[in-house]
């Protein structure tokens, strides 16, 4: 691998489930930066803890009839990330991003603070991003910042990506304004669980029917704190893993370039619990996305 994009790639880390497949079509990439949380910091080490919980995970998924075995993961490794200047890292990661793309590969990354996803979503050269979370994302700034976690989506919306969120709670007036006038759609955690999920995925699919390249992001605070305590910013009444990973079955299919699980902070998961579930959102998510690749 001697493309120039590859210059912050590190590819000495623990490999995902012990996968290091080359020819996968699931490249794992871990983005190990947490420079703007501000509540709970430390999602920088998640890539490393969500591969450990990965040791132990079967390859089998009940829900998509696949073995994941068969296949596998190319772990590339992290992106080695700049101390304290975001967009910078935001450019190595795009770089990295989009070498795998080019070469047809599914991108699984793993955060970080949600603003990596700027990053992956421009480099995959998505259309559309389907995104799971507490908050919206949609700040203009966030304490004078732009490439923040709190405007993610924002930053997202102004390149001309459509928006679709999920498992909402946490939303400022200012946002659903924002939302509103530009066209990103919502279906709150309450509005979920009152339409259900049949209703949530039918909503997803006509969103997505003009989109030819679709991102899938978890940020892990879309899950209720009982099911995902260590996040950097936990917010009560959230959905469960299954309500999720059975919503995605309804509407996921081959046009998915890439999907993230972002913001598991394992600082605040002594139990270790947040990252076995973010690893098995990788093998659950990458599983359904197989099955719709034959
Ligand atoms: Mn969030």
């Amino acid at each position: 691998m001697s493309d120039s994009r590859l210059l912050y790639l590190n590819e000495n880390s623990r490999k995902f489930a012990g996968f290091n497949k080359e020819n996968s079509p699931f490249v794992i990439l871990g983005l190990p930066m947490d420079i703007t949380s501000s509540y709970r910091p430390g999602s920088r080490f998640a890539p490393s803890a969500i591969r450990e919980a990965s040791q132990y995970i079967e390859f089998y998924s009940l829900r998509a009839d696949e073995d994941m075995g068969e296949i596998g993961f190319n772990d590339a490794g992290d992106v080695v990330m700049h101390p304290s200047n975001v967009e910078e890292n935001v450019k190595r990661i795009r770089s990295v991003a989009s070498y795998f793309a080019e070469k047809g590969k599914i991108l699984i990354s793993i955060g970080g603070e949600h603003t990596v996803s700027i990053g992956t979503v421009l480099g995959t050269n998505a259309d559309c991003v389907i995104s799971f979370d507490a908050h919206l994302d949609l700040r203009e700034e966030y304490m004078g910042y732009r490439y923040d976690h709190a405007c993610v989506m924002r930053r997202l919306s102004e390149e001309g990506i459509k928006i679709m969120e999920i498992g909402n709670r946490a939303i400022s007036r200012e946002e659903i304004q924002y939302a509103n006038s530009s066209g990103i759609r919502f279906i709150t955690t309450n509005e979920v669980n009152i339409i259900g999920i049949r209703e949530v995925a039918k909503r997803v699919i006509n969103f997505t029917k003009e989109c030819s390249r679709i991102y899938l992001s978890y940020d892990m605070d879309s899950i209720d704190p009982s099911y995902a305590p260590g996040v950097a910013t936990p917010e009560p009444e959230g959905l469960s893993p299954t309500t999720i990973l059975d919503t995605v079955k309804l509407f996921i299919d081959r046009r998915i370039v890439a999907f993230d699980v972002v913001e598991v902070s394992p600082s605040y998961d002594p139990s270790g619990i947040t990252s076995v579930l973010g690893s098995k959102l990788i093998l659950e998510t990458s599983a359904l996305i197989r099955s719709k690749l034959l």
